[in-house]
């Protein structure tokens, strides 16, 4: 590892002991000063928080320090965890394990979507390899008829995978492939869909549109579905994700973010900044381009990763 990216791959706890922390006495003779809080916040903006979330995290911790509740800097370690795990799961659907996918009584069908290039047809992939290896049988279904070699690309994740695939000509009705789809699964009597889109813009009114259409068309056909709206989304763009968090949730009610890509970047605040200021769970992490590179997100290990828990 180069040494820039040993630095940005450092956890948070770290970069808030080397850089805030740095004189280990500000906590030790009681409770933090204003210069350390002000550098706590640089820290948390930079891994990107958000400002809601950096500021009532800060106060929190001067609340607690004027308080003389931080005496140490383990005080401080769990009074962050404390906050973070709040948060998040205040995000999480209540009773549901945010690492299952909904199941449902017969087929259930997931409808995958994001911006262009964040990841979508590698998550689809990821997904129906997961739920393959626990038994269940997998279609996938190419709804991304707008960009050349999209259809080629799943099927091939298809083969590999050894699972079903349904596909349409280029051009043809996003709608009418996820139709056929869902037709085929129910035939078969399968367990799960998965439907792959094209990448779009909120700007782009007739490809959101496009969106609508796909889910009340399998919302037709099986009672419920989709079953899990799933938003792409790249962990290294930062505050954009919170942007596409928002415009796709005017669109759809969805029902979590898998943040792809998150082993490229030290970033880590994004998962907290979406729980917090959109009440939407981060139900997967993409950790690389191999199918095995999807984590399921839990906030405790999350947790533990973010303060270095096991790196102490
Ligand atoms: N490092 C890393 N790369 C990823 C991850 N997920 C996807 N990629 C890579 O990101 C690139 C784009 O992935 P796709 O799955 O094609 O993205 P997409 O959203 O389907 O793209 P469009 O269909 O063009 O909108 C590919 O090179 C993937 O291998 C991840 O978790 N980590
Ligand atoms: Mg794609």
């Amino acid at each position: 590892m180069s040494d820039f990216k040993a630095e940005r791959k450092r956890s948070l706890w770290r970069r808030i002991v080397d850089f805030a922390l740095a004189d280990v006495n500000t906590i030790v003779e009681g409770g933090i000063d204003e210069d350390t809080i002000e550098r706590l916040e640089r820290v948390l903006l930079e891994a990107d928080f958000g400002v809601e979330m950096s500021m009532e995290l800060v106060q929190t911790l001067e609340r607690a320090s004027e308080r003389g509740r931080i005496r140490s800097s383990a005080d401080l370690r769990d009074l962050l965890a404390t906050e973070i795990r709040q948060v998040l799961e205040a995000a999480s659907p209540p009773g549901a394990a945010p690492e299952e996918l909904a199941r449902a009584d017969g087929l259930a069908v997931v409808l995958v979507l994001g911006v262009n290039g964040v990841g979508k047809t590698t998550s689809v992939a990821k997904l129906a390899h997961r739920l393959k290896r626990e038994g269940n049988s997998v279609l996938l279904a190419a709804a991304d008829t707008f960009r050349a070699g999209a259809q080629e690309q799943l099927a091939e994740w298809a083969g590999r995978l050894d699972v079903e695939f349904v596909g349409g000509r280029p051009g043809a009705d996003p709608a009418a492939v996820a139709f056929d789809a869902v037709e085929a699964a129910l035939a078969r009597d399968m367990d799960w869909v998965l439907i792959d889109t094209a990448g779009r813009l909120h700007t782009q009114t007739d490809l959101m549109g496009e969106l609508g259409k796909i889910d009340r068309v399998v919302g037709r056909q099986v009672e419920g579905a989709p079953h899990e709206r799933l938003l792409v989304v790249d962990a290294t763009s930062g505050q954009n994700v919170l942007n596409q968090a928002r415009q796709f949730g005017a669109e759809l009610e969805l029902s979590g973010l898998v943040l792809a890509k998150f082993d490229s970047t030290a970033r880590a605040g994004t998962a907290v900044a979406v729980a917090k200021e959109l009440s939407v769970p981060v139900r997967f992490l993409g950790t690389g381009e191999q199918l095995d590179d999807l984590e399921p997100f839990t906030p405790d290990d999350y947790i533990d990763k973010l303060l270095g828990l096991s790196e102490a």
